[in-house]
């Protein structure tokens, strides 16, 4: 399994901009790329220079930054677009072509064997024009693709001796993992080439499909910041990245694991959307722990309830207190953390009261504080303490 050496193809910057609210300027794509490079990924995809004028300039501006990360950019399979892309001075071209049904018919309209003819002439022409350059093709819609139309391409392809890298795409995000993996593993028995996985998320395998591609021995994973991309998007950054930091730490250890907060935060502010909630490693609430049971085991050990560790993202975890679900070792540890000492029996009588008025509503912090600073004055020779008016509550030291 290559999951200790594989590398990520960062495609924002391409499929990204395809996602509905992406029109990235050129300050913006370098702001993100330095970002990436910082973190590390790889190798960077960029929309093709054949988009538009700027999509061009924006290419050569990216090069002209000298980063670590490799440059590619993404072209349809044919001679001017191959062109054009080499004229940028990008490392590396992947080059794309449908081969299911609906593409054949809806796209390009050409067959399975116009296809491989094809192929086979822009894979000669780029060697032709560019002996050295990285060069990928892949299959559009690959999942939907008939398999011995699929295998017949590849292998034609691979036979050239003149392709790096062959990519899967699952375009409509339809592929299972069990699907991804036994064509990956076939196409690594195969060619013996470099493999790259492209997953689309419509039906929520987008992370789980790129594992299983790595698990059957994918050397090249695509993914966004966010997962931003047609529709709802592809395998997103930090989501490989907790993917495989969760079966190894190790895997990912190559990365600048902090900078993940402000790459997805950065990538929400040019799309003009929150992070969301639920987002995995960066979401609000990834790190909040809330029911009483959870909270005491968290703070005895928070390996009890977390598989990441939010401090190596540069994040913190947070114990949720004002609300009714809450225990009293959520309490006393928020007692002890504004560094008073108040008894273990008196701590479980503000629990109740905590659980009392939050049956109403949740608690804030300062209220919390409040009621517990209350409290704390008190020494055991003075026993009635009497609560915030109408809740007819005594606590007793
Ligand atoms: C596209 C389609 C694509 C290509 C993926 C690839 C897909 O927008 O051009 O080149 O590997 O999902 O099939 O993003
Ligand atoms: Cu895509």
């Amino acid at each position: 399994m290559p999951l200790h050496d594989f590398a990520i193809i960062e495609s924002t910057l391409r499929e990204g901009e395809q996602f509905s609210t992406a029109t990235f300027s050129t300050a913006q794509k370098q702001r993100t790329a330095s970002l990436l490079d910082q973190f590390g990924v790889e190798l960077i995809e960029m929309t093709s220079p054949c988009a538009s004028p700027q999509s061009e300039a924006d290419i050569r501006a990216i090069v002209g930054m000298g980063l670590n990360a490799r440059i590619l950019t993404h072209v349809r399979c044919n001679r001017e677009d191959v062109l054009r892309a080499l004229d940028t001075g990008v490392d590396g071209i992947d080059i794309v072509i449908g081969t299911s049904q609906q593409l054949m018919t809806h796209s390009h309209g050409k067959d399975i064997a116009q296809i491989i003819d094809l192929a086979l002439d822009v894979i000669a022409f780029v060697r032709e024009q560019a002996p050295e350059i990285m060069l990928r093709f892949s299959t559009e819609d690959s999942f939907r693709s008939r398999e011995s139309d699929l295998y017949r391409v590849y292998l034609a392809v691979a036979d050239t001796e003149m392709v790096n890298r062959l990519g899967v795409a699952d375009t409509v995000g339809v592929a299972t993992p069990n699907q991804v993996w036994t064509l990956v593993h076939h196409l690594v028995r195969l060619t013996g080439l470099d493999i790259e996985f492209h997953g689309h998320n419509d039906s929520g395998c987008a992370i789980a499909n790129a594992c299983a591609a790595l698990e059957a021995g994918a050397t090249h994973i695509d993914t966004t910041i966010l997962g931003i991309g047609e529709r709802n998007g592809i395998t997103s950054l930090g989501g490989l990245i907790a993917r495989l930091y969760t079966l190894n730490r190790d895997y990912v250890s190559k990365y600048n694991l902090p900078l993940l907060p402000a790459l997805d935060a950065l990538i929400a502010e040019y799309c003009a959307i929150e992070v969301p909630f639920n987002n995995i490693i960066t979401g609000a609430s990834a790190f909040i722990h809330k029911a009483g049971i959870h909270a005491k085991a968290v703070l005895a050990d928070p390996s009890t309830y977390e598989v990441l560790r939010p401090e190596d993202f540069g994040l913190t975890r947070e114990i949720a207190i004002g609300h009714r679900l809450t225990g009293w070792n959520t309490l006393r540890d928020r007692a002890q953390t504004l560094g008073l000492a108040i008894p273990d029996d008196l701590i479980k009588e503000v629990t109740q009261v905590v659980k009392q008025r939050a049956d109403t509503a949740p608690l804030s912090i300062a209220e919390i504080d409040a009621l517990l600073h209350e409290v704390s004055v008190l020494t055991p020779e003075n026993i009635a303490f009497s609560l915030p008016e109408g809740e007819g509550l005594e606590v007793r030291a």
